[in-house]
C-alpha cells in the first residue's frame, strides 16, 4: 500500500464518520421525535399519554401533533372545573400549564370530548 492510498482511505473513513455523526443529530428528519417527560402530544387518536404523572411544580406542555384544532380544558365533558382552558391549539402549536398542587386533574378537549388526566404527586 502506498502512502497516497493510505491517506485517501483516511479521508473516506473521516467522511463516513462525519456523515454518521450528522445523521445522529437532533435535526435528522429520519429519526422519530421523542416525547419528553412533561409533554402530552395531541394526536388524531387522542392525548398521548392518556394519563401523565408529574411532580408538583411541573409545567406540562400539550403539543398539537394533529391536523385539527384542539383544546385542553380542565374537568370532564359537560362538567368543566374552569381551573384552566387553553383556547385554540392549532396544528403544530403548543400550550402549557404549571401544576403546583398535588392532585388528580382530569381534562378534555372541548371540541372533540377526548379526555386525559394529569396526576400531580
Ligand atoms: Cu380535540
Amino acid at each position: 500500500m502506498t502512502k497516497g492510498s493510505v491517506s485517501r482511505g483516511l479521508i473516506w473513513v473521516t467522511a463516513a464518520v462525519a456523515l454518521l455523526l450528522s445523521a445522529c443529530g437532533k435535526d435528522n428528519p429520519f429519526l422519530p421525535e421523542i416525547r419528553e417527560d412533561n409533554q402530552v402530544w395531541i394526536q388524531s387518536d387522542g392525548f398521548n399519554p392518556r394519563t401523565l404523572t408529574v411532580q408538583a411544580g411541573t409545567t406540562v406542555e400539550w403539543i398539537n401533533k394533529d391536523s385539527e384544532v384542539h383544546l385542553v380544558d380542565s374537568g370532564t365533558p359537560g362538567k368543566p372545573t374552569l381551573l384552566f382552558t387553553s383556547k385554540n391549539i392549532k396544528p403544530g402549536e403548543s400550550w402549557s400549564y404549571t401544576f403546583n398542587k398535588a392532585g388528580t386533574y382530569p381534562y378534555y378537549c372541548g371540541i372533540h370530548g377526548r379526555t386525559g388526566t394529569i396526576v400531580v404527586e
